[in-house]
């Protein structure tokens, strides 16, 4: 298949162009048009993100005429490995996956290595000192979310000292354990905020990225500790579950106690334009359409950067209502 691909390489770079722009020139849809095959292997379906990022890929696989075969590893890393193996056996002529964690990639992405299978990371990084294991890695800077994070809060320290006494309590939810962006976010979060001596992270725990974790979590955390002035949530999810835990607890989120997250999907825009979280740092989850491209540019034996970043802004309340009706996820 591969052999096939590479002989009519401008042919199909030109129907992927054509795809992109919206053209249903395509045969069909009955999936016999893809000389290309992908084989995904997403994370799971653990928070609103994910459920527009696996839409985005899904969709975008479509319009480019690309065979998709789509694998939930339900937050499991030997899922995933699982995943990658049947790809590989199967012969597809992509891999493109979202590392559940970092580590712990160098076997099975070796084995797709000696299989002539190129890989393409989205969203999540892998930790490894071989990059000639996969050819890009597309997604957004997790460290300068969490560093964003942070500056709000150190920008916002006097309105963020609910309980006036002096020091700023911020409990952290952060995502799953190993993952990069929990690392990550956590990471820029605490280094910005280090400018500002009152500000302290008292307690930090996952929440798995889910709306559950970061109930109970927050349960938790309210029940041991009755001076928390902010919530740091690595996603909109484990807030939106905050939310629903400081409300049980008869206090009321985004002024009892402020809270910031990361993601900026519709339930956590919803949140932030209703005054129950205070600021939310985007991270698009729309990376289909891209990710598609560097498949067909890769798969063409075309030269591509290695490490694409995802372009992000920031909402507070006010710019949330703005952007909502026109907001696509
Ligand atoms: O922020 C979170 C999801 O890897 C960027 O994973 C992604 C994160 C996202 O579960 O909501």
């Amino acid at each position: 298949m591969f052999k096939k691909i590479m002989s009519v390489t401008a042919g199909l770079v030109l129907a992927g162009g054509l795809a992109a722009c919206g053209s249903d020139s395509g045969s069909g849809g009955s999936g016999s048009s893809g000389d290309i095959t992908m084989g995904f292997a997403q994370v799971g379906a653990e928070s609103g993100w994910r459920t527009a990022n696996t839409k985005s890929i899904q969709a975008s696989a479509k319009d480019a005429g690309i065979d998709l075969k789509f694998s939930d590893a339900q937050q499991k890393q030997e899922n995933q490995i699982k995943a990658i193996r049947s790809y590989i056996q199967q012969k597809v002529d992509v891999i493109a996956f979202s590392p559940v964690v970092e580590t712990g990639w160098d076997t099975v992405l070796q084995e797709a290595k000696r299989a002539k299978i190129p890989v393409v990371l989205t969203d999540r990084a892998v930790d490894s000192d071989d990059t000639s294991l996969y050819k890009t890695f597309l997604g957004s800077d997790f460290v300068v979310e969490g560093e964003k994070a942070g500056q709000w809060l150190v920008d916002n320290a006097a309105d963020s000292d609910v309980n006036g006494d002096g020091k700023i309590n911020v409990v952290q939810l952060e995502g799953t354990t190993g993952a990069a962006p929990a690392i990550d976010r956590a990471e820029g979060f605490a280094d910005t905020t280090s400018a500002d001596p009152s500000i302290e992270v008292t307690a930090s725990q996952t929440g798995d990225f889910t709306r559950d974790g970061g109930k109970q979590v927050m349960e938790s955390f309210l029940q041991s500790d009755d001076s928390i002035d902010v919530v740091y949530a690595h996603n909109d999810d484990m807030g939106l579950g905050a939310i629903e835990a400081i409300e049980a607890a008869g206090l009321k989120p985004g002024k009892d106690i402020k809270i910031i997250t990361v993601d900026a999907v519709k339930d956590g825009m919803i949140a932030l334009s209703e005054g129950k979280i205070n600021y939310i740092v985007e991270c698009s989850p729309l990376l289909g359409p891209q990710l598609m491209d560097l498949a067909e540019k890769v798969l063409a034996g075309e030269e591509v950067e290695p490490r694409i970043l995802t372009e992000e802004t920031t909402f507070t309340p006010e710019q949330a209502k703005e952007a909502l009706p026109t907001r696509e996820y």
